[in-house]
């Protein structure tokens, strides 16, 4: 698979989410609404961007044992923090343009609290600082020092998050220091996860140490509630990864979400969000954003702009990758 295409930056225009004229043109408008009333159907399952088998083992355990999905995705992507052979989240991601890693994270839950953490250096488990966030104070985003210092007052250790590997390639950029984000740049990128639990509540986790060399201080989409990630649950859920500044313009995961709230399948859905993309940026072809999404019947869909992008689905039925269907 060639994961090494250049992309250029867009001068995409800001979409409007959900107007009236837009929703009108969509020939698949549905007629049936997702909204489950009853338990009958809840089946637990968990799905994560990228191909990620550890990270969704990890929730799965948390769900088969009656764990709550917010339990199941915080495990899961910490999975991924963890992992420096992920060189783009948590430990052994790829720095900013000056050398430092920093990290973006959010999480929702079943009620809709949700809280995250921007540009925060030095901390492993940025997934698990947003949950505090969330739960522990009476804020919904802390960013750069503050929520560094946070993490500390929480307990979190201070850790060197820029690995051998990552400075070296760091390094070799340096050489011609042109910002060119990298489609598909690994088969697992930002983690972005939704689970249903055993009580059919849904919760969602995503994160990401961003795009490698960005500027310092630049956040995109992963961190931002609504765009990286959005759960409602009564309808469900969606995550994002790619290029965040495209999935911010158009509040992606919660366009995804608010979709599925009129009645389209989690797939048409995300073919939705990424359509929107493409409408108003003549550059789709040079930039990669994928969306997953789940709804609270537990259907699965996911679409990205470029082939390559794949998603990990864990179920009572099995285990698998699946790879996304794509507009190019
Ligand atoms: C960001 N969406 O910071 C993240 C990066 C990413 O594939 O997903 N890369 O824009």
């Amino acid at each position: 698979m060639q994961r090494r295409k250049f992309l250029k930056k867009s001068g995409l225009s800001t979409a409007g989410i959900l107007s009236a004229p837009i929703l009108a043109s969509c020939k698949t408008e549905p007629k049936t609404k997702n909204i489950v009333t009853t338990n009958s159907t809840i089946k637990p399952i968990v799905i994560a961007t990228w191909n990620v088998p550890n990270a969704t083992a990890e929730a799965w355990k948390v769900l088969e044992k009656k764990g709550n999905a917010l339990d199941a995705v915080e495990a899961g992507v910490k999975m991924e923090e963890a992992d420096i052979n992920n060189q783009s989240v948590g430990k052994g991601g790829r720095p900013d343009r000056d050398g430092n890693v920093t990290l973006d994270a959010c999480i929702m839950d079943q009620n809709g609290n949700c809280g995250a953490v921007v540009y925060m250096q030095n901390v492993t488990h940025a997934i698990s600082v947003a949950r505090k966030v969330m739960e522990d104070t009476p804020h919904v985003m802390l960013a750069g020092l503050g929520a560094e210092k946070f993490a500390y007052d929480k307990g979190f250790p201070k850790e060197n998050l820029l690995t051998e590997k990552s400075k070296a390639e760091w390094s070799e950029w340096k050489k011609e220091s042109k910002y060119a984000p990298v489609i598909n740049i690994e088969n697992h990128d930002t983690i972005g996860m939704l689970a249903i639990d055993t009580n059919g509540d849904i919760s969602g986790a995503c994160t990401t140490s961003g795009m490698a060399y960005k500027m310092a201080g630049r956040i995109g989409d992963s961190p931002v509630i609504g765009s990286g990630l959005f759960v409602d649950n009564e309808i469900g859920g969606a995550t994002a990864t790619g290029q965040g500044e495209e999935i911010v313009k158009t509040v992606g995961s919660f366009l995804v979400v608010e979709l599925m709230r009129q009645g389209w399948s989690p797939q048409k859905a995300c073919e939705e969000a990424v359509n929107r993309i493409i409408k108003n940026d003549p550059n789709y072809k040079d930039i990669q954003v994928g969306y997953i999404a789940v709804n609270k019947k537990g259907e699965t869909g996911g679409y990205c702009i470029h082939p390559g992008f794949s998603y990990r689905v864990y179920s009572e039925e099995g285990h698998e990758n699946i790879t996304s269907k794509s507009y190019l």
